[in-house]
């Protein structure tokens, strides 16, 4: 099949959708870095086609708060997790945390992984071959797009996913297994889409200025989307490992950026989050490895680390989207 373009109609998505399928069921019983490789270019190419072919309908009622209750954010076990509770919590409080969400088990293999992800695409930057084993193949989308530069998402300690194929198979496996696709499914409406630019690894130290945000402040207004957020390491509270500094409310849009003390134009200033927080205290939860965050695009939250922390924090960061809507200049993959 030949490469897909962004607004070209593709003949059948039901079909590239199987090939997804089928070949994450082939590689699950045999690994193969140049199978992992093919996947990522399929969902690219699935994507596309699922963006003419599926109709989104409208976004659900509201529902009732099942987390009235809830001291701080709302938590579920991640045995627990559907949609129901999503949507509660997400847009009663901004957010949900889901405990245990990757099982134990798998948290070492996952840092190894994205170690082995790191280390590839350190090599590629210094003119190395990255090797052949999977670990970091950068993705090419092809001239209709104009991708980011990777030194600069390098440099903030990320890796793209997609550029990672073996790492990627490994983080989607373990969201298949935790019921994640379905859950996001029923919530996005329609199978969900990640991007390449929106879903990354991330190793993160100690920062010296908080940077709080929304991400609907960089992505656009009005897209339906959820963030997994899943640490791999124990963080948060007073642990000298960063965690993430959050208001724990639903906002109702995006607020004020460039203001108030904000260092950035697309940053919420201190002053705006000391206003905003009146009533719903920042606060730093707690995580153990292999919980995760799930939040959309209003929730207000920063990185959450000072100066002198020596910790380090792997972590997934994947925005989700319904297949309908990413922010256009995004690389969009299906899950
Ligand atoms: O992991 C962090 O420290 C920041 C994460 C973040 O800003 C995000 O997931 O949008």
């Amino acid at each position: 099949m030949g490469r897909a373009r962004p607004g070209e109609v593709l003949a059948d998505a039901a079909a590239l959708l199987d090939e997804v399928d089928a070949l994450s069921v082939a590689n699950r019983a045999r690994r193969d870095p140049d199978l992992e490789a093919r996947l990522v270019a399929r969902r690219h190419e699935a994507a596309l086609a699922l963006a003419h072919t599926d109709a989104v309908g409208a976004w659900p009622a509201p529902v009732e708060d099942r987390f009235a209750d809830a001291a701080g954010l709302p938590e579920v076990d991640a045995a627990d997790l559907d949609v129901a509770a999503l949507r509660s919590a997400v847009w009663h409080h901004g957010a949900l945390v889901v405990r245990g969400l990757v099982p134990a088990a798998r948290h070492a293999g996952l840092r190894a992984t994205a170690d082995r992800a790191f280390a590839g695409q350190a090599a590629d930057a210094a003119g190395e071959q990255p090797g052949v084993d999977g670990a970091y193949r950068p993705f090419d989308p092809g001239p209709d797009y104009k991708v980011a530069n990777r030194a600069w998402v390098r440099e903030a300690g990320a890796v793209w996913l997609a550029d990672a194929p073996g790492a990627l198979f490994e983080v989607l496996d373990v969201f298949e297994a935790a019921g994640l696709r379905r859950v996001l499914t029923e919530h996005l409406g329609g199978r969900p889409v990640f991007t390449m630019n929106k879903t990354t690894l991330r190793k993160v130290t100690a920062v010296a200025h908080p940077a709080w945000h929304q991400d609907g402040a960089f992505m656009g207004a009005g897209l339906r989307t959820v963030n997994v957020w899943v640490t791999l390491t124990d963080c948060g509270a007073d642990l000298d490992v960063p965690g993430l500094d959050v208001v724990p409310r639903r906002l109702d849009g995006v607020v004020e950026t460039g203001t108030q003390g904000a260092m950035l134009p697309n940053q919420v200033g201190p002053g705006t989050v000391e206003r905003l927080a009146r009533d719903a205290p920042v606060t730093r939860p707690q995580f153990a490895a292999g919980d995760a965050l799930l939040f959309d695009d209003l929730f207000l939250h920063a990185t959450g680390a000072t100066p002198h922390m020596t910790g380090t924090r792997y972590t997934i960061e994947s925005w989700f989207f319904a297949p309908t809507g990413w922010p256009s200049p995004y690389v969009p993959l299906v899950f």
